[in-house]
């Protein structure tokens, strides 16, 4: 959490009060299920965490963030928890996860939890206590409502996963709400014993020493009971989400203020005014928040299984204003995959021909933006999305739901696969390729899920021995960057031409020190002009006016300095 304010992006840096650690920090995502397997049963675990971690000291993160561990029915892989205390014998035991835990702060990195509180599995014993009884003490722990005489839903809100965000309960004859999947009720956040017993939880893993929580959907605890008791159809944010985080602020974080804590929230349809009251300091909410303008640029109209084409002017525009908009108060973070999202590089770039080239470039523009980046597992090595083409290969609840619904609708079930194929969030869930062999390194069994035809080529064993051409090299360089270079971390953000459909550039700048990047999004060769920006016209010019000729900080295609940036290619100058 922040003891001190992240100080405005033009301040003199010796003036300035000292910016908090995660200015310098970049966070690594593990999701468990496809990281590792140490036990042999298909399925990731903590032993194969422990197993690993040279990889991720080796790569320079500073935090990782471990996905749901905790013990779960797995409808919705870990997201749906049924006992916030312990680990899920999948996974390993809590003696592991402290072995684990020290390990983590041996090597000079922190931990930080997923915490799932929106929502709790229909397993856990809260919910089958609320659910027993309308006249149960933890009824109102949950959000019931009502049959109606014309036995309508209570609103027409839609469920994350397809279908209606309620479901009736034969037994007692109400509607329960659910955001996502029906056997992942929501929690009744305006009942102060929720939030007591949140806070409690919290408390027990922060005194176990974890070093912070990442909040799932933390934006939906709140809803506007307006909305609800008007049957609105669409979910609104309740105003009372401030107060329940500035609440759990001082309840949970005040008082250890002498720790190095991060949170940050997950925020579907955040805008960037409410993401600058998040995430000031001086409010003591949260310490930046995941937004998701930048990743529904290429849903269509009906939802992200509709996709479109993205357009860089779009994409440039959206993180853009995210740059500006938290210029001065609060802090972004940063990030293109996770597991809910494709892989980026087939996303984003280009995952065949330039896939080294296009997965570098990504890395580079979005850790060079300000704010903390997030790496997710599997990106450092450039890893690309699963292209399965059976129904049978696919596991995520959301997408098994999706095929269903869109096929009672009347999709064939080739159309069905095809927007499956491009947007399944199975894209990155697949396991994390080790090494070539039957399980890719990942595990010494069946995995849980296939490993795509990739993993005979996209390795981190073979791009660890690439050389020149190592997407892992590049991220630890970019790592490695951030933690020393205060320019990167806080230096202002400035988008350039920004409507131009094939060039990402910004500068960064602090005091009278600037950084410069010039970025090729497109397959074809990119003819810089050198009025772009002046640090660029002394770059391209022979004899550059006044001095030294800028600095090539780093790149990704060797030896290259001209006019012409290659395909794909990304280039960063200091001056
Ligand atoms: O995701 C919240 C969310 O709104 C989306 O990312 C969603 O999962 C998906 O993109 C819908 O298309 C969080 C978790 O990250 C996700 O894994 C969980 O399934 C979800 O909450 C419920 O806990």
């Amino acid at each position: 959490m922040p003891s001190t304010p992240v100080p405005a992006a033009v301040v003199d840096p010796a003036a300035a009060t000292p910016a908090p650690w995660w200015t310098r920090a970049t966070v690594y995502q593990i999701w468990p299920r496809s990281f590792a397997d140490g036990d042999g049963d298909g399925i990731g675990d903590l032993a194969g965490i422990r197993s690993k971690l040279g990889h991720l000291s080796d790569l320079g993160v500073d935090v990782i963030w471990l996905s749901p561990v905790y013990p779960s029915p797995q409808v919705d892989a870990g997201y749906d928890i049924s006992d916030y205390d312990t680990i899920d014998p999948l996974f390993g035991t809590l003696e592991e996860f402290d072995e684990l835990l020290a390990e983590v702060h041996a090597l000079g990195m922190k931990l930080v939890m997923d915490l799932v509180v929106n929502h709790t599995s229909d397993q856990h014993p809260w919910f089958v206590e609320a659910r027993s009884s309308v006249d149960s003490p933890k009824r109102d722990w949950y959000v019931w409502r009502p049959q109606r005489p014309d036995g309508a839903r209570p609103t027409e809100w839609r469920s994350a996963f397809s279908g209606p965000a309620w479901t009736l309960d034969e037994a007692t004859g109400e509607w329960y709400l659910h955001m996502f999947a029906a056997a992942q009720p929501d929690l009744n956040w305006a009942n102060p014993e929720v939030r007591a017993a949140v806070h409690a939880l919290m408390d027990r893993w922060l005194d176990r020493g974890v070093d912070g929580f990442r909040m799932d959907v933390i934006n939906h605890i709140a809803k506007s009971p307006a909305s609800l008791e008007a049957g609105a159809a669409g979910f609104e944010m309740g105003a009372q989400i401030h107060d329940h985080l500035q609440e759990m602020h001082r309840e949970v974080f005040a008082h250890r203020g002498d720790r190095e804590l991060l949170t940050v929230g997950e925020m579907p349809g955040v805008s960037v005014e409410d993401a600058v009251l998040f995430t000031d300091p001086a409010r003591r909410e949260l310490d930046m928040v995941f937004q998701f303008e930048h990743v529904v640029l290429d849903n269509g109209p009906g939802s992200k299984f509709d996709h479109v084409p993205l357009r860089l002017t779009d994409l440039k525009r959206s993180l853009g204003r995210w740059q500006e908009g938290l210029a001065e108060r609060g802090w972004n973070s940063l990030y293109l995959g996770n597991h809910d999202q494709p892989r980026s590089v087939s996303r984003y770039g280009d995952d065949g021909r330039w896939r080294y080239e296009s997965a570098t470039l990504l890395a580079a523009v979005l850790h060079l933006h300000r704010g903390t980046p997030y790496v997710y597992q599997g990106d450092e090595i450039g890893m690309t999305n699963a292209r399965f083409t059976r129904l049978d290969q696919y596991r995520d609840v959301e997408s098994l739901n999706r095929h269903q619904e869109a096929r009672a609708a009347g999709a064939t079930e080739e159309e069905v696969l095809e927007t499956l194929r491009v947007r399944s969030r199975d894209n990155g869930r697949t396991p994390v390729q080790w090494a070539d062999g039957p399980g890719a390194g990942f595990t010494t069994g069946t995995p849980w899920i296939e490993v795509p035809a990739s993993g005979a080529e996209i390795t981190v064993a073979a791009d660890r021995a690439s050389g020149e051409r190592s997407v892992f090299d590049f991220y630890r360089r970019l790592i490695a960057l951030r933690h020393d270079d205060r320019v990167v971390q806080l230096g202002a953000f400035t988008m350039l031409a920004p409507d131009d459909e094939r060039l990402y550039a910004f500068t960064r700048t602090l005091g009278d020190e600037r950084l410069l990047v010039v970025a090729n999004w497109s397959g074809e060769p990119y003819e810089l002009d050198p009025a772009l920006d002046p640090l660029l016209g002394a770059a391209l010019s022979a004899v550059p006016a006044g001095g030294a000729a800028p600095e090539l900080v780093i790149g990704n295609v060797p030896g290259s300095s001209g006019p012409t940036l290659s395909p794909w290619e990304v280039r960063v100058l200091r001056a």
